[in-house]
Protein backbone atom coordinates (compact mmCIF):
# COMPACT_ATOMS: atom_id res chain seq x y z
CA UNK A 1 0.00 0.00 0.00
CA UNK A 2 1.01 3.63 -0.85
CA UNK A 3 2.32 5.02 2.32
CA UNK A 4 0.03 8.24 3.27
CA UNK A 5 2.69 10.68 3.19
CA UNK A 6 3.77 10.21 -0.98
CA UNK A 7 3.32 13.10 -1.82
CA UNK A 8 0.08 13.51 -4.45
CA UNK A 9 -0.37 14.91 -8.27
CA UNK A 10 -3.10 15.72 -10.17
CA UNK A 11 -3.17 16.45 -13.73
CA UNK A 12 -5.90 17.29 -15.99
CA UNK A 13 -6.55 17.48 -20.14
CA UNK A 14 -9.37 19.87 -21.50
CA UNK A 15 -12.97 18.01 -21.52
CA UNK A 16 -12.67 17.72 -25.65
CA UNK A 17 -16.19 18.42 -27.52
CA UNK A 18 -17.70 16.06 -29.18
CA UNK A 19 -18.39 17.51 -32.14
CA UNK A 20 -15.62 16.89 -33.56
CA UNK A 21 -13.26 13.81 -34.48
CA UNK A 22 -10.03 14.16 -32.42
CA UNK A 23 -6.80 15.02 -34.04
CA UNK A 24 -3.22 16.12 -33.78
CA UNK A 25 -4.31 19.11 -31.40
CA UNK A 26 -6.09 16.97 -28.84
CA UNK A 27 -3.52 14.25 -28.81
CA UNK A 28 -0.62 16.74 -28.01
CA UNK A 29 -2.27 17.44 -24.85
CA UNK A 30 -3.14 14.19 -24.21
CA UNK A 31 0.62 13.39 -24.76
CA UNK A 32 2.12 16.42 -22.44
CA UNK A 33 0.13 15.40 -19.68
CA UNK A 34 1.20 11.87 -19.87
CA UNK A 35 4.36 12.54 -19.72
CA UNK A 36 3.54 14.70 -16.33
CA UNK A 37 2.11 11.53 -15.38
CA UNK A 38 4.66 9.15 -16.07
CA UNK A 39 7.31 11.59 -15.02
CA UNK A 40 5.79 12.32 -11.32
CA UNK A 41 4.67 8.47 -10.91
CA UNK A 42 8.68 7.44 -11.80
CA UNK A 43 9.25 10.35 -9.03
CA UNK A 44 7.65 8.74 -6.20
CA UNK A 45 4.45 10.77 -6.30
CA UNK A 46 0.54 9.14 -6.15
CA UNK A 47 -0.67 10.52 -9.72
CA UNK A 48 -4.45 11.03 -10.49
CA UNK A 49 -4.58 11.97 -14.50
CA UNK A 50 -7.92 12.96 -16.12
CA UNK A 51 -9.01 13.44 -19.44
CA UNK A 52 -12.82 12.92 -21.24
CA UNK A 53 -15.22 14.38 -23.09
CA UNK A 54 -17.28 17.68 -22.86
CA UNK A 55 -20.85 16.76 -24.65
CA UNK A 56 -23.55 19.31 -23.50
CA UNK A 57 -24.16 22.85 -25.63
CA UNK A 58 -25.35 24.68 -28.66
CA UNK A 59 -22.57 23.23 -30.58
CA UNK A 60 -23.11 19.70 -29.96
CA UNK A 61 -26.64 19.70 -30.01
CA UNK A 62 -26.32 21.07 -33.40
CA UNK A 63 -24.01 18.33 -34.78
CA UNK A 64 -26.33 15.69 -33.79
CA UNK A 65 -28.94 17.39 -35.48
CA UNK A 66 -27.46 17.86 -38.59
CA UNK A 67 -26.43 13.75 -38.06
CA UNK A 68 -30.16 13.14 -37.14
CA UNK A 69 -29.67 11.20 -34.35
CA UNK A 70 -30.30 11.62 -30.90
CA UNK A 71 -28.07 13.85 -28.93
CA UNK A 72 -26.50 11.12 -26.61
CA UNK A 73 -26.15 8.87 -29.03
CA UNK A 74 -24.18 10.93 -31.25
CA UNK A 75 -21.99 11.92 -28.04
CA UNK A 76 -21.77 8.04 -27.24
CA UNK A 77 -20.22 7.45 -30.75
CA UNK A 78 -17.59 10.38 -30.51
CA UNK A 79 -16.87 10.44 -27.22
CA UNK A 80 -15.65 6.30 -28.02
CA UNK A 81 -13.20 7.62 -30.79
CA UNK A 82 -11.75 9.75 -27.58
CA UNK A 83 -11.60 7.22 -24.67
CA UNK A 84 -10.03 5.23 -28.43
CA UNK A 85 -7.45 7.97 -28.84
CA UNK A 86 -6.35 8.27 -25.43
CA UNK A 87 -5.47 4.62 -25.51
CA UNK A 88 -3.54 4.09 -29.01
CA UNK A 89 -1.71 6.99 -27.88
CA UNK A 90 -0.55 5.22 -24.67
CA UNK A 91 -2.17 7.41 -22.30
CA UNK A 92 -1.99 6.23 -18.33
CA UNK A 93 -4.90 8.56 -17.62
CA UNK A 94 -7.00 6.85 -14.82
CA UNK A 95 -10.49 7.89 -15.09
CA UNK A 96 -12.43 9.35 -18.51
CA UNK A 97 -14.85 11.58 -17.48
CA UNK A 98 -17.98 12.30 -19.94
CA UNK A 99 -20.31 15.40 -18.57
CA UNK A 100 -23.52 13.29 -20.03
CA UNK A 101 -22.58 10.89 -16.38
CA UNK A 102 -24.61 11.30 -13.79
CA UNK A 103 -22.03 12.02 -11.16
CA UNK A 104 -21.45 15.27 -13.35
CA UNK A 105 -24.94 16.54 -13.05
CA UNK A 106 -24.80 16.22 -9.32
CA UNK A 107 -21.66 17.62 -8.86
CA UNK A 108 -22.62 20.53 -11.35
CA UNK A 109 -26.01 20.62 -9.51
CA UNK A 110 -24.33 21.00 -5.81
CA UNK A 111 -21.87 23.56 -7.23
CA UNK A 112 -24.60 25.58 -8.93
CA UNK A 113 -26.71 25.15 -5.25
CA UNK A 114 -23.27 26.71 -3.44
CA UNK A 115 -23.23 29.46 -5.38
CA UNK A 116 -26.86 30.18 -5.60
CA UNK A 117 -26.60 29.90 -1.50
CA UNK A 118 -24.14 32.25 -0.92
CA UNK A 119 -25.46 34.77 -3.54
CA UNK A 120 -23.55 34.89 -6.45
CA UNK A 121 -26.00 34.24 -8.83
CA UNK A 122 -28.96 36.44 -9.99
CA UNK A 123 -31.77 35.78 -12.81
CA UNK A 124 -31.91 38.16 -15.90
CA UNK A 125 -31.77 38.84 -19.34
CA UNK A 126 -28.58 38.32 -21.36
CA UNK A 127 -28.75 40.63 -24.55
CA UNK A 128 -25.47 40.34 -26.30
CA UNK A 129 -23.17 38.63 -28.20
CA UNK A 130 -22.60 34.42 -28.00
CA UNK A 131 -20.18 32.64 -30.49
CA UNK A 132 -21.78 29.09 -30.87
CA UNK A 133 -17.70 27.54 -31.99
CA UNK A 134 -16.30 28.65 -28.75
CA UNK A 135 -19.35 28.57 -26.91
CA UNK A 136 -18.58 32.46 -25.16
CA UNK A 137 -20.24 35.24 -25.12
CA UNK A 138 -18.49 38.48 -26.05
CA UNK A 139 -18.49 42.00 -25.57
CA UNK A 140 -19.52 44.30 -28.80
CA UNK A 141 -15.32 45.52 -28.20
CA UNK A 142 -14.05 42.78 -28.49
CA UNK A 143 -15.71 41.98 -31.91
CA UNK A 144 -14.31 42.80 -35.75
CA UNK A 145 -15.84 42.90 -38.77
CA UNK A 146 -16.36 39.97 -40.68
CA UNK A 147 -17.84 39.54 -44.38
CA UNK A 148 -21.05 41.56 -45.46
CA UNK A 149 -21.49 43.27 -42.38
CA UNK A 150 -21.32 40.30 -40.43
CA UNK A 151 -19.31 39.90 -36.83
CA UNK A 152 -16.36 37.66 -35.43
CA UNK A 153 -15.16 36.66 -32.16
CA UNK A 154 -11.79 36.97 -31.71
CA UNK A 155 -11.00 33.46 -33.03
CA UNK A 156 -12.85 34.54 -36.01
CA UNK A 157 -15.32 32.29 -35.01
CA UNK A 158 -18.85 33.86 -36.36
CA UNK A 159 -21.37 35.56 -33.69
CA UNK A 160 -25.14 35.54 -32.93
CA UNK A 161 -26.98 38.00 -31.25
CA UNK A 162 -28.65 36.64 -28.31
CA UNK A 163 -31.81 37.99 -26.18
CA UNK A 164 -32.71 35.53 -23.78
CA UNK A 165 -33.52 34.90 -19.50
CA UNK A 166 -30.75 34.09 -18.42
CA UNK A 167 -28.66 33.57 -14.23
CA UNK A 168 -25.59 35.63 -14.11
CA UNK A 169 -22.65 34.85 -12.17
CA UNK A 170 -21.74 37.65 -10.38
CA UNK A 171 -18.08 37.61 -11.88
CA UNK A 172 -17.94 41.70 -11.72
CA UNK A 173 -17.31 40.99 -7.52
CA UNK A 174 -14.30 38.70 -8.11
CA UNK A 175 -12.04 41.38 -9.94
CA UNK A 176 -10.30 41.81 -6.68
CA UNK A 177 -9.41 38.47 -4.88
CA UNK A 178 -8.70 37.36 -8.67
CA UNK A 179 -5.89 39.69 -8.91
CA UNK A 180 -5.30 38.82 -5.45
CA UNK A 181 -4.56 35.31 -6.32
CA UNK A 182 -2.78 36.27 -9.35
CA UNK A 183 0.34 38.45 -7.40
CA UNK A 184 0.32 36.34 -4.39
CA UNK A 185 0.62 32.60 -6.78
CA UNK A 186 2.68 33.77 -9.61
CA UNK A 187 2.97 30.51 -10.75
CA UNK A 188 -0.51 30.21 -10.56
CA UNK A 189 -0.64 30.52 -14.53
CA UNK A 190 2.04 29.35 -17.06
CA UNK A 191 3.78 30.37 -18.89
CA UNK A 192 4.52 33.67 -17.54
CA UNK A 193 3.17 35.43 -21.37
CA UNK A 194 -0.30 34.27 -20.45
CA UNK A 195 0.18 35.37 -17.18
CA UNK A 196 0.43 38.76 -17.77
CA UNK A 197 -2.56 38.31 -20.53
CA UNK A 198 -4.70 37.12 -17.79
CA UNK A 199 -4.03 39.86 -15.14
CA UNK A 200 -4.32 42.68 -17.75
CA UNK A 201 -7.54 41.21 -18.57
CA UNK A 202 -8.96 41.18 -15.15
CA UNK A 203 -7.71 44.26 -14.20
CA UNK A 204 -9.67 45.88 -17.37
CA UNK A 205 -13.06 45.31 -15.06
CA UNK A 206 -15.00 42.23 -15.32
CA UNK A 207 -18.77 41.58 -16.49
CA UNK A 208 -20.93 39.63 -15.05
CA UNK A 209 -21.29 35.91 -16.91
CA UNK A 210 -24.54 34.55 -18.23
CA UNK A 211 -24.37 30.86 -16.82
CA UNK A 212 -27.87 29.70 -18.50
CA UNK A 213 -29.83 28.98 -21.67
CA UNK A 214 -33.60 28.54 -22.16
CA UNK A 215 -33.07 28.10 -25.84
CA UNK A 216 -32.52 24.80 -26.64
CA UNK A 217 -31.98 21.52 -23.80
CA UNK A 218 -28.83 20.21 -24.46
CA UNK A 219 -27.51 20.36 -21.11
CA UNK A 220 -27.93 19.85 -16.89
CA UNK A 221 -30.73 21.55 -15.80
CA UNK A 222 -30.98 24.32 -13.41
CA UNK A 223 -31.56 22.94 -10.17
CA UNK A 224 -35.35 24.42 -8.89
CA UNK A 225 -35.64 25.90 -12.57
CA UNK A 226 -35.58 23.05 -15.44
CA UNK A 227 -36.44 25.88 -18.07
CA UNK A 228 -32.93 26.66 -17.98
CA UNK A 229 -29.60 24.89 -18.40
CA UNK A 230 -26.42 25.38 -17.58
CA UNK A 231 -23.90 27.24 -19.52
CA UNK A 232 -21.49 24.85 -20.82
CA UNK A 233 -18.69 26.38 -19.49
CA UNK A 234 -19.92 26.13 -15.92
CA UNK A 235 -20.58 22.41 -16.87
CA UNK A 236 -17.00 21.81 -18.64
CA UNK A 237 -15.00 23.16 -15.69
CA UNK A 238 -17.12 21.41 -13.16
CA UNK A 239 -15.60 18.03 -14.57
CA UNK A 240 -11.96 18.53 -13.11
CA UNK A 241 -13.93 18.28 -9.32
CA UNK A 242 -16.50 15.53 -10.47
CA UNK A 243 -13.50 13.50 -11.40
CA UNK A 244 -12.29 13.63 -7.62
CA UNK A 245 -15.56 12.49 -6.30
CA UNK A 246 -17.25 16.23 -5.56
CA UNK A 247 -19.81 17.11 -4.10
CA UNK A 248 -18.25 14.61 -1.66
CA UNK A 249 -15.53 16.38 -0.26
CA UNK A 250 -13.64 12.54 0.44
CA UNK A 251 -9.94 11.43 0.18
CA UNK A 252 -9.55 11.75 -3.36
CA UNK A 253 -10.79 15.25 -2.95
CA UNK A 254 -8.62 16.01 -0.15
CA UNK A 255 -5.10 14.43 -1.70
CA UNK A 256 -5.86 15.39 -5.11
CA UNK A 257 -7.27 18.95 -5.11
CA UNK A 258 -4.55 21.10 -3.39
CA UNK A 259 -2.17 19.46 -6.00
CA UNK A 260 -4.53 20.06 -9.35
CA UNK A 261 -2.48 20.83 -12.51
CA UNK A 262 -4.99 21.72 -15.54
CA UNK A 263 -2.68 21.70 -19.03
CA UNK A 264 -5.21 23.65 -21.75
CA UNK A 265 -4.79 24.86 -24.91
CA UNK A 266 -4.14 29.10 -24.85
CA UNK A 267 -7.70 29.52 -26.31
CA UNK A 268 -9.44 28.77 -23.48
CA UNK A 269 -7.17 30.17 -20.72
CA UNK A 270 -9.87 32.91 -19.83
CA UNK A 271 -12.17 30.30 -19.09
CA UNK A 272 -9.88 28.37 -16.66
CA UNK A 273 -7.71 31.83 -15.09
CA UNK A 274 -10.99 33.69 -14.66
CA UNK A 275 -13.88 32.26 -14.63
CA UNK A 276 -13.01 29.05 -12.89
CA UNK A 277 -11.26 30.64 -9.71
CA UNK A 278 -13.88 32.52 -9.25
CA UNK A 279 -16.93 29.87 -9.33
CA UNK A 280 -14.66 27.80 -6.70
CA UNK A 281 -14.02 30.66 -4.49
CA UNK A 282 -17.72 31.40 -5.04
CA UNK A 283 -18.80 28.03 -3.77
CA UNK A 284 -15.84 28.31 -1.00
CA UNK A 285 -13.77 25.89 -2.83
CA UNK A 286 -9.78 26.04 -2.60
CA UNK A 287 -8.71 27.25 -6.28
CA UNK A 288 -6.69 25.00 -8.61
CA UNK A 289 -2.73 25.22 -7.95
CA UNK A 290 -1.77 25.72 -11.59
CA UNK A 291 -3.14 26.27 -15.38
CA UNK A 292 -0.78 26.34 -17.71
CA UNK A 293 -1.36 27.02 -21.06
CA UNK A 294 0.19 25.60 -24.05
CA UNK A 295 0.57 27.21 -28.14
CA UNK A 296 -1.21 25.82 -31.17
CA UNK A 297 -0.38 23.78 -34.02
CA UNK A 298 -0.70 24.71 -37.79
CA UNK A 299 -0.13 21.94 -40.08
CA UNK A 300 2.53 22.28 -42.51
CA UNK A 301 2.09 26.30 -42.03
CA UNK A 302 -1.46 26.35 -42.45
CA UNK A 303 -4.03 26.84 -39.79
CA UNK A 304 -5.81 23.19 -39.74
CA UNK A 305 -8.99 23.21 -40.40
CA UNK A 306 -11.67 20.78 -42.22
CA UNK A 307 -12.84 22.75 -44.54
CA UNK A 308 -8.68 22.98 -46.06
CA UNK A 309 -8.59 19.16 -45.54
CA UNK A 310 -5.28 19.47 -43.71
CA UNK A 311 -6.46 18.19 -40.26
CA UNK A 312 -3.27 15.94 -38.58
CA UNK A 313 -4.60 12.66 -38.03
CA UNK A 314 -2.82 11.00 -35.64
CA UNK A 315 -3.76 7.63 -36.30
CA UNK A 316 -1.71 8.43 -39.33
CA UNK A 317 1.38 9.73 -37.81
CA UNK A 318 1.89 6.75 -35.38
CA UNK A 319 1.29 4.30 -38.51
CA UNK A 320 4.02 6.54 -40.11
CA UNK A 321 6.69 7.30 -37.62
CA UNK A 322 5.51 5.33 -34.37
CA UNK A 323 3.70 6.26 -31.07
CA UNK A 324 7.08 6.95 -29.21
CA UNK A 325 8.57 8.85 -32.46
CA UNK A 326 5.40 11.10 -32.19
CA UNK A 327 5.08 11.50 -28.58
CA UNK A 328 8.70 12.51 -28.43
CA UNK A 329 8.25 14.92 -31.88
CA UNK A 330 5.44 16.93 -29.84
CA UNK A 331 7.24 17.74 -27.45
CA UNK A 332 10.73 18.10 -28.72
CA UNK A 333 9.90 20.28 -31.80
CA UNK A 334 8.21 23.18 -30.27
CA UNK A 335 8.80 24.94 -26.74
CA UNK A 336 5.47 23.90 -24.04
CA UNK A 337 3.97 26.93 -24.06
CA UNK A 338 4.72 28.33 -27.76
CA UNK A 339 2.84 27.48 -31.13
CA UNK A 340 4.63 25.10 -33.55
CA UNK A 341 3.92 24.03 -36.74
CA UNK A 342 3.49 20.24 -37.76
CA UNK A 343 5.83 19.75 -40.74
CA UNK A 344 6.45 16.31 -41.60
CA UNK A 345 9.50 16.84 -42.90
CA UNK A 346 10.67 17.75 -39.50
CA UNK A 347 9.08 14.80 -38.08
CA UNK A 348 11.16 12.43 -40.11
CA UNK A 349 14.04 14.63 -39.62
CA UNK A 350 13.67 13.99 -35.65
CA UNK A 351 13.06 10.35 -35.93
CA UNK A 352 16.19 9.53 -37.78
CA UNK A 353 18.80 12.34 -36.67
CA UNK A 354 18.10 12.08 -32.97
CA UNK A 355 15.94 9.30 -32.31
CA UNK A 356 17.48 6.46 -34.32
CA UNK A 357 21.17 7.83 -34.93
CA UNK A 358 21.91 9.80 -31.94
CA UNK A 359 20.16 7.62 -29.13
CA UNK A 360 19.28 4.17 -30.82
CA UNK A 361 22.93 4.02 -32.35
CA UNK A 362 24.64 5.03 -28.97
CA UNK A 363 23.03 2.12 -27.10
CA UNK A 364 22.95 -0.39 -30.01
CA UNK A 365 26.76 0.59 -30.56
CA UNK A 366 28.55 -0.52 -27.30
CA UNK A 367 25.34 -3.05 -26.84
CA UNK A 368 26.37 -5.25 -29.79
CA UNK A 369 29.97 -5.00 -29.43
CA UNK A 370 29.73 -6.55 -26.01
CA UNK A 371 27.54 -9.04 -27.78
CA UNK A 372 29.73 -9.55 -30.31
CA UNK A 373 33.08 -9.73 -28.30
CA UNK A 374 32.23 -10.42 -24.88
CA UNK A 375 29.60 -13.02 -25.34
CA UNK A 376 26.81 -10.68 -24.12
CA UNK A 377 28.56 -10.07 -19.85
CA UNK A 378 28.29 -6.41 -18.92
CA UNK A 379 32.33 -6.02 -17.69
CA UNK A 380 33.83 -4.80 -14.46
CA UNK A 381 34.82 -1.39 -14.76
CA UNK A 382 37.91 -0.62 -13.51
CA UNK A 383 39.04 2.72 -12.26
CA UNK A 384 37.50 5.71 -13.76
CA UNK A 385 39.34 8.83 -15.50
CA UNK A 386 38.28 12.39 -16.09
CA UNK A 387 36.04 11.29 -19.05
CA UNK A 388 34.36 8.44 -17.33
CA UNK A 389 33.69 10.72 -14.27
CA UNK A 390 32.87 13.95 -16.53
CA UNK A 391 29.81 11.49 -18.78
CA UNK A 392 28.79 9.67 -15.05
CA UNK A 393 27.86 12.98 -13.25
CA UNK A 394 26.53 14.88 -16.27
CA UNK A 395 23.94 11.57 -15.99
CA UNK A 396 24.03 11.61 -12.18
CA UNK A 397 22.26 15.79 -12.48
CA UNK A 398 19.91 15.04 -14.87
CA UNK A 399 17.47 14.19 -12.66
CA UNK A 400 17.14 17.90 -10.62
CA UNK A 401 17.42 19.34 -14.47
CA UNK A 402 14.69 17.36 -15.26
CA UNK A 403 12.58 17.81 -12.47
CA UNK A 404 12.72 21.25 -12.49
CA UNK A 405 11.79 21.56 -16.03
CA UNK A 406 8.87 19.46 -15.66
CA UNK A 407 7.49 21.64 -13.01
CA UNK A 408 7.32 24.33 -14.96
CA UNK A 409 5.89 22.08 -17.85
CA UNK A 410 8.97 23.09 -19.96
CA UNK A 411 8.53 19.36 -21.75
CA UNK A 412 11.61 20.49 -24.37
CA UNK A 413 13.74 21.96 -21.65
CA UNK A 414 14.02 18.45 -19.67
CA UNK A 415 14.48 16.79 -23.31
CA UNK A 416 17.52 19.56 -24.16
CA UNK A 417 19.52 18.56 -20.89
CA UNK A 418 19.09 14.83 -21.89
CA UNK A 419 20.15 15.42 -25.09
CA UNK A 420 23.14 17.46 -23.91
CA UNK A 421 24.12 13.97 -22.27
CA UNK A 422 23.53 11.65 -25.47
CA UNK A 423 25.38 13.80 -27.68
CA UNK A 424 28.22 13.94 -25.12
CA UNK A 425 28.08 10.13 -24.89
CA UNK A 426 28.52 9.94 -28.57
CA UNK A 427 31.15 12.40 -28.22
CA UNK A 428 32.76 9.27 -25.67
CA UNK A 429 32.32 6.19 -28.04
CA UNK A 430 34.16 8.17 -30.51
CA UNK A 431 37.21 9.56 -28.60
CA UNK A 432 37.11 6.37 -26.32
CA UNK A 433 37.11 3.64 -29.20
CA UNK A 434 36.37 0.19 -27.68
CA UNK A 435 36.94 -1.38 -31.08
CA UNK A 436 41.03 0.06 -30.62
CA UNK A 437 40.63 -0.39 -27.19
CA UNK A 438 40.02 -3.78 -27.68
CA UNK A 439 43.48 -4.77 -28.81
CA UNK A 440 45.68 -2.63 -27.20
CA UNK A 441 44.28 -2.31 -23.53
CA UNK A 442 41.13 -4.83 -22.69
CA UNK A 443 40.81 -3.53 -19.29
CA UNK A 444 40.34 -0.12 -20.25
CA UNK A 445 37.38 -1.27 -22.89
CA UNK A 446 35.70 -2.68 -20.29
CA UNK A 447 35.96 0.17 -18.06
CA UNK A 448 34.36 2.44 -21.10
CA UNK A 449 31.68 -0.26 -21.95
CA UNK A 450 30.37 -0.50 -18.27
CA UNK A 451 30.29 3.71 -18.27
CA UNK A 452 28.13 3.71 -21.62
CA UNK A 453 25.54 0.79 -20.27
CA UNK A 454 25.66 3.12 -16.81
CA UNK A 455 25.14 6.07 -18.72
CA UNK A 456 22.81 4.60 -21.46
CA UNK A 457 20.64 3.23 -17.63
CA UNK A 458 20.45 7.06 -16.57
CA UNK A 459 19.51 8.19 -20.26
CA UNK A 460 16.65 5.00 -20.56
CA UNK A 461 15.05 5.96 -17.05
CA UNK A 462 14.38 9.71 -17.33
CA UNK A 463 13.47 9.30 -21.03
CA UNK A 464 10.49 6.55 -19.61
CA UNK A 465 7.92 9.28 -19.46
CA UNK A 466 8.27 10.56 -23.31
CA UNK A 467 9.23 7.25 -25.33
CA UNK A 468 7.78 4.24 -22.67
CA UNK A 469 7.59 1.78 -25.22
CA UNK A 470 11.17 2.18 -26.47
CA UNK A 471 12.63 2.66 -23.36
CA UNK A 472 11.30 -0.33 -22.06
CA UNK A 473 12.60 -2.45 -24.31
CA UNK A 474 16.37 -0.89 -23.88
CA UNK A 475 15.59 -1.06 -19.75
CA UNK A 476 14.92 -5.05 -20.51
CA UNK A 477 18.43 -5.10 -22.62
CA UNK A 478 20.84 -3.39 -19.92
CA UNK A 479 19.31 -6.28 -17.56
CA UNK A 480 17.38 -3.47 -15.22
CA UNK A 481 14.73 -5.23 -13.73
CA UNK A 482 10.93 -3.99 -14.10
CA UNK A 483 10.92 -3.09 -10.26
CA UNK A 484 14.05 -0.71 -10.45
CA UNK A 485 13.06 2.16 -13.05
CA UNK A 486 11.75 4.44 -11.51
CA UNK A 487 13.85 7.80 -10.75
CA UNK A 488 14.77 6.74 -6.60
CA UNK A 489 16.98 4.05 -8.73
CA UNK A 490 19.11 6.93 -10.62
CA UNK A 491 22.26 7.46 -9.48
CA UNK A 492 25.32 5.62 -8.22
CA UNK A 493 24.30 3.94 -5.46
CA UNK A 494 22.07 1.40 -7.78
CA UNK A 495 24.79 1.52 -10.50
CA UNK A 496 24.89 -1.98 -12.86
CA UNK A 497 26.40 -4.49 -11.72
CA UNK A 498 29.22 -5.83 -13.84
CA UNK A 499 29.04 -9.43 -15.02
CA UNK A 500 25.39 -9.61 -15.68
CA UNK A 501 24.43 -11.31 -18.54
CA UNK A 502 22.50 -9.26 -21.04
CA UNK A 503 20.00 -10.49 -23.37
CA UNK A 504 20.92 -9.93 -27.16
CA UNK A 505 20.34 -6.26 -28.40
CA UNK A 506 17.88 -4.84 -30.78
CA UNK A 507 17.52 -1.70 -32.13
CA UNK A 508 14.52 0.64 -30.08
CA UNK A 509 14.31 3.11 -32.68
CA UNK A 510 13.98 2.48 -35.80
CA UNK A 511 14.53 4.62 -38.67
CA UNK A 512 11.88 6.29 -41.15
CA UNK A 513 11.62 5.35 -44.20
CA UNK A 514 9.25 7.00 -46.38
CA UNK A 515 6.94 4.27 -48.76
CA UNK A 516 5.50 5.26 -52.11
CA UNK A 517 3.83 8.17 -51.84
CA UNK A 518 4.77 9.43 -48.20
CA UNK A 519 7.75 11.38 -49.00
CA UNK A 520 7.50 14.58 -46.73
CA UNK A 521 5.84 17.52 -48.73
O1 LIG B 1 -12.27 23.76 -25.85
N1 LIG B 1 -3.03 22.87 -31.33
O2 LIG B 1 -12.69 21.54 -26.31
P1 LIG B 1 -11.99 21.32 -27.73
C1 LIG B 1 -2.83 22.56 -30.05
N2 LIG B 1 -14.52 21.48 -24.46
N3 LIG B 1 -3.81 22.11 -29.23
C2 LIG B 1 -5.03 21.98 -29.74
C3 LIG B 1 -5.31 22.30 -31.09
C4 LIG B 1 -4.23 22.77 -31.90
N4 LIG B 1 -4.38 23.08 -33.18
N5 LIG B 1 -6.62 22.06 -31.31
C5 LIG B 1 -7.14 21.60 -30.13
C6 LIG B 1 -12.81 22.70 -25.61
N6 LIG B 1 -6.18 21.55 -29.18
C7 LIG B 1 -13.65 22.57 -24.37
C8 LIG B 1 -12.74 22.47 -23.17
S1 LIG B 1 -12.28 22.14 -20.56
C9 LIG B 1 -13.12 22.33 -19.13
C10 LIG B 1 -13.43 22.37 -21.84
C11 LIG B 1 -6.34 21.06 -27.80
O3 LIG B 1 -12.42 19.99 -28.21
C12 LIG B 1 -6.01 22.11 -26.76
O4 LIG B 1 -5.76 21.47 -25.54
O5 LIG B 1 -12.18 22.50 -28.59
C13 LIG B 1 -7.30 22.87 -26.67
O6 LIG B 1 -7.43 23.64 -25.49
C14 LIG B 1 -8.30 21.74 -26.68
O7 LIG B 1 -7.72 20.77 -27.60
C15 LIG B 1 -9.65 22.22 -27.17
O8 LIG B 1 -10.47 21.15 -27.33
Amino acid sequence: MTPVSTPAFYVTTPIYYVNGDPHIGHAYTTIACDVLARFKRLDGFRVHFLTGTDEHGQKVAKSAAERGIEPIAFCDEVSALFRNLAQALGSTNDDFIRTTEQRHVESCQELWRRLEANGHIYLDKYVGWYSVRDETFFDEGELTAGPDGTRLAPTGAPVEWVEEESYFFKLSAWQDKLLELYDSNPDFIGPKSRFNEVRSFVAGGLRDLSISRTTFSWGIPVPGNDRHIMYVWIDALTNYITGLGFPKEGEAFKTFWPESHHIIGKEIIRHHCVYWPAFLMGAGLPVPKRVFAHGWWTAEGDKMSKSLGNVIDPYEMIERYGLDQLRYFLLREVPFGNDGDFSQTAMGQRTNGELANEFGNLAQRFLSFIAKNLGGVLPEPGALNEDDNALLSACHLLLDQCRDAINQQAFHSALDAIWLVVRGANVYVDKQAPWTLRKTDPARMNTVLYVLAEATRHLAILMQPYVPSAMAKLLDQLGVAEDQRSFAFLGEAHALKGGITLPAPQGVFPRYMPGPGQEAK
